[in-house]
């Protein structure tokens, strides 16, 4: 990295200009395409994997604050696909959101598409497909968006790790065996390999470090499924960043990652050091069964002080393991908790459909199906006195339509056996308190110190709500467009636990000039572009899909 000396730093103004003249366009061409591959991990089986530009691992996107990210797009699949910036605000570009039927028409097999996205925002995120959890097959990288005038720029070098399952079979195939009666079981016998940085875990990168310096380490866990951890022997770790926001230093053994998150820490080498140490990132969730040697996984590669010695620090076992503490962790950027005008109850189930008895999960008991319009074309195009009533989305988009600027509370709620990181799009949020949905004397209840003056609470866009745990949430919807809220595990995404926050439709017509080519590839579909879920211009909204329904009495598990 280079660094400019202090007196050689321009004007605060100066530098503005200058940021400004060098904001530029970060092209990438990518040809998403099918490839067959069992990611070289020793004894898994291939599968029909997806690819970009017939290669693994997918590029790695890195540029700076106020760059557009120019991402030409040709689908070489036989099915449609789209692509996501997780994290990303898309303020005033709800269309290249990426959700299929939520902001747009997935890009058509065989066509071209063009995502321009202004980043805004720096810090550590990814892309990823959300056509039928694409990502689940292999369509995932990260997006590192770097911030010129981060003050931890001054740290002398950068690493990044990624951690991603592998399964041998594809998402689909997944899907068809998890639906069924003890499906997870069956599944559960064909356990992932894990992915570090896109190769096989177990030949995760030795680092170099020289004594006194300052390295920041990006974390990014893209899996599906499990969550990762990370330590160093004898080095503390202090996270800077949580899902793209910028954090009060906090200093920690060990940082956990549910799939959808990402953080930073900083780690200070040793002031001198003849000995040399070894990272660890584990693969973990306790809501997977344990299967000796595979599941769970720690690898664990040297850090290199001296490489003229064979000497290591002694590893401490057990390997330090904790819950990511999201409650006492302060954004740096000062905001208060906010006061909510409203508050949301969504009740995070599973059941077994009613007709063919068949797996599910749900929010609220809705399992999710998508609109016949794209739920963003119907905000726009219906009467303001329309489309400010959810039932024009549909019986079972789970549509809340919220009040442009109001601040809405929304109490996860997990009372099944199945933990969810719950991932907003558009939005950061606060988390304001975590707790257990059967505790009767608050004993379990953590809730930020609002006692202390000015304390920020963190901001992130996904967050973990553990099996049998609730977590209150906080957001201001200040920004008009259609944003998901889904558990990022793509199995429970795909069994229908997501749903939608239409944000001030009126001032969504003010602000989003659709281009022509997200219109282009719904005609080029059939897919309709005007009207409510199913494109009238009444409150009829008969054939909208609403099916399956949970069973009244299914067994919820
Ligand atoms: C279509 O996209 C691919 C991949 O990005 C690119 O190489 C190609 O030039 C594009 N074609 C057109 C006509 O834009
Ligand atoms: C060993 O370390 C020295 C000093 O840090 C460095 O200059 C050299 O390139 C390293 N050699 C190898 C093989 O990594
Ligand atoms: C939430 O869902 C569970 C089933 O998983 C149900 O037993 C409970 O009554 C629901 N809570 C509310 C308040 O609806
Ligand atoms: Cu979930």
């Amino acid at each position: 990295m280079r660094l400019l000396s202090p007196s050689l730093l321009p004007s605060a103004a100066a530098l503005a200009l200058l940021m400004a003249a060098q904001a530029k366009h970060v092209y990438e061409y990518w040809d998403i395409g099918y490839l067959t591959t069992n990611r070289g991990i020793p004894n898994l089986e291939s599968k029909k994997a997806i690819g970009v530009n017939n290669h693994f691992p997918l590029p790695v996107v890195r540029a700076d604050k106020g760059d557009t990210l120019v991402l030409n797009v040709h689908n070489s699949l036989d099915v449609g696909t789209s692509l996501h910036a997780h994290g990303l605000f898309q303020r005033g570009t709800n269309y290249y959101d990426g959700v299929p039927m939520t902001t747009a028409c997935p890009i058509a097999p065989g066509t071209n598409f063009t995502y321009y996205i202004p980043l805004d925002q720096a810090g550590t995120y990814w892309i990823h497909g959300h056509s039928k959890e694409q990502n689940f097959d292999g369509l995932r990288t990260p997006l590192i968006i770097n911030e010129p005038e981060d003050p931890y720029n001054k740290i002398d070098e950068e690493f990044l790790f990624t951690v991603e399952d592998w399964w041998p079979i594809t998402f689909e195939q997944s899907m068809d065996i998890i639906a069924a009666p003890h499906g997870l079981e069956y599944i559960f016998g064909k356990l992932p390999g894990a992915l570090i940085n896109g190769y096989d875990g177990a030949l995760a990168n030795p680092l170099a470090f020289q004594p006194g310096k300052t390295y920041r380490i990006r974390l990014i866990n893209m899996a599906s499924m499990p969550e990762a951890e990370f330590v160093i022997d004898d080095h503390d770790l202090q996270i800077i960043e949580v899902d793209g926001v910028s954090t009060k230093p906090k200093t920690v053994k060990v940082v956990r990652l549910a799939p959808g998150q990402r953080l930073s820490v900083l780690v200070k080498a040793k002031p001198s050091s003849n000995l040399n140490y070894n990272y660890h990132i584990t693969i973990m969730g306790d809501y997977l069964p344990s299967v000796p040697g595979i599941f769970p996984i720690t690898h664990t590669s040297p850090i290199i002080y001296n490489n003229k010695s064979t000497e290591f620090a002694p590893t401490a076992m057990p390997l330090a393991s904790e819950p990511f503490d999201d409650i006492n962790i302060e954004s740096l950027e000062y905001l208060p908790a906010l006061i909510a005008d409203r508050s949301l109850f969504l009740n995070l189930t599973s059941g077994f459909t009613e007709n063919e008895y068949s797996h599910r999960e749900s929010i609220n008991f809705k399992v999710y199906r998508d609109p016949i319009v794209p739920t963003m074309f119907t905000a726009l195009t219906t009467p303001d006195s329309m489309a400010i009533n959810p039932i024009t989305y549909g019986p079972q988009t789970s549509a809340h339509v919220l009040k442009y600027d109001e601040v809405i509370e929304v109490l996860l709620w997990s009372p099944t056996e199945r933990p969810h990181p719950i991932h907003l799009h558009g939005h950061v949020f606060q988390v304001i308190e975590r707790g257990s949905v059967k505790d009767k004397t608050g004993e379990a209840r953590k809730t930020v110190p609002q006692h202390i003056a000015g304390y920020s609470p963190l901001m992130r866009d996904t967050v973990m709500v553990d099996v049998g745990g609730y977590v209150v949430i906080r957001f201001k919807a200040d920004n008009p467009g259609v944003w998901n809220l889904h558990c990022h595990f793509d199995w429970h995404m795909g069994q229908g636990m997501n749903m939608l926050f239409v944000e001030a439709p009126k001032q969504m017509k003010e602000i989003l000039k659709v281009p022509e080519q997200i219109v282009e590839q719904c005609r080029r579909q059939g897919i309709p572009v005007e009207g409510n879920v199913v494109g009238r211009t009444t409150y009829n909204y008969d054939g909208a899909p609403d099916l399956p329904h949970l069973h009244p009495t299914s067994p919820f598990v």
